[in-house]
């Protein structure tokens, strides 16, 4: 087999960028004619998770159950970019866990709440202001930014950095580690 697999794992905050980074970030792959899958939680929610609700025990699953078939997709070489919001960083560790050192690859779109929600671009955090969503995170649910994360997007002094730039970044680290 020509490539080895891993899982890189976006986390962040609703409309952080995490589905436009995955995008970006596989169309980069392809361009390298690398074979890379994309689990997205909101997709991921329509379909295997269609049973999951967004309170802490639900979201918990929601991570579990991704992060298993993240590591199945690692296993078969392919490189898996799973975006989901992980609030939790005990659910995000346990994904980690399943994986070999250095396997898990755990990028923070770090923006900021105010950014985040200056784009609303679904209108949700509209909606969780008005009270009409509870336990939205960044209002009435916690994010618990990652601690030892592999890497931080956008990058300190870079906050015009395009998607593209971004999967860059992500490549060149993959480049670095071997995986590319
Ligand atoms: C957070 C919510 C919620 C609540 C619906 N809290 O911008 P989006 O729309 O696409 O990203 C959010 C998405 C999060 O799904 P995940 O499966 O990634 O979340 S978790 O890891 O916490 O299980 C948002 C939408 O679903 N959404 N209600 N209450 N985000």
């Amino acid at each position: 087999l020509q490539q080895k697999g891993c899982v890189i794992w976006i986390t962040g905050l609703s409309g952080s960028g995490k589905s436009t980074l995955a995008c970006a970030l596989c169309q980069a792959l392809y361009s390298r004619g690398k074979l890379a899958y994309i689990l997205d939680g909101d997709n991921v929610r329509h379909g295997l998770n269609r049973d999951l609700s967004f309170k802490a025990e639900d979201r918990a699953e929601n991570i579990r159950r991704i992060g298993e078939v993240a590591k199945l997709f690692a296993d078969a070489g392919i490189i898996c970019i799973a975006s989901v919001l992980s609030p939790y960083r005990k659910d995000r560790d346990a994904c980690r866990s399943l994986l070999p050192e250095g396997d898990f690859i755990e990028v923070f779109m770090n923006v900021p709440l105010q950014i985040c929600e200056a784009r609303d671009p679904k209108g949700l955090y509209k909606l969780a202001r008005a009270g009409k969503i509870n336990g939205f995170t960044g209002i009435d649910d916690p994010y618990e930014p990652p601690l030892n994360c592999e890497l931080e997007l956008p990058q300190k002094g870079n906050n015009c950095a395009s998607p593209c730039e971004m999967a860059e970044i992500v490549i060149s680290y993959l480049e670095e580690k071997g995986y590319l």
